[in-house]
């Protein structure tokens, strides 16, 4: 449970599409999309749902990783479906925000996943590398709980956080 890389993220992602799970009453956000791909392959990604822009409060996180090691300032926040979260790259990159698809509340796992831009893997952002990139994510339509994320690079670093939504 505490190891998983891109490579097994991406082996969840088909997991999923299995149907399985712990939740016997299965909503429509997690069955597989009702019409075939077109053109362009999509991300990865746990249901049907589309982007929604965030339409309240933007709120800050930093990434940093210096001689106190690698953290999120703050690494966790209380925020409302509709707000959106910014990243900043400040030092020790590359960092990245990701999502663990089995400890992402289900109720919003799909929503996130649509909202989340240029993704690597799903639930999973690409790798800032430079100072002051930043990455947003819109909490849009995004169900209330708590939403657990990491950085990849420097999970074992204990680069941890959690976002609850309200
Ligand atoms: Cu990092």
């Amino acid at each position: 449970m505490r190891f998983y890389g891109l490579a097994l993220l991406a082996g969840a992602a088909v997991l999923s599409a299995c149907g399985g799970g712990e939740k016997k009453a299965d909503t429509t956000a997690t069955e597989a999309p009702a019409t075939p791909a077109t053109g362009a392959a999509p991300a990865p990604t746990t249901g049907t749902a589309t982007k929604v822009e965030a339409t309240g409060a933007d709120h800050e996180v930093k990434m940093v990783g210096d001689d106190k090691g690698y953290r999120f300032e703050p690494a966790d926040i209380t925020i409302k479906s509709g707000d959106k979260v910014t990243f900043t790259m400040v030092t020790g990159g590359p960092h990245n925000v990701a999502f663990d698809p089995n400890t992402t509340p289900a109720a919003g796992k799909a929503q996130l996943d649509a909202n989340m831009d240029g993704k690597l893997a799903e639930l999973s952002s690409p790798m800032l590398q430079n100072p002051n990139e930043k990455y947003t994510i819109s909490f849009g339509g995004v169900a209330p709980g708590q939403y657990p994320f990491h950085c990849t690079p420097h999970l074992a670093m204990n680069m941890k956080g959690t976002i609850t939504v309200q």
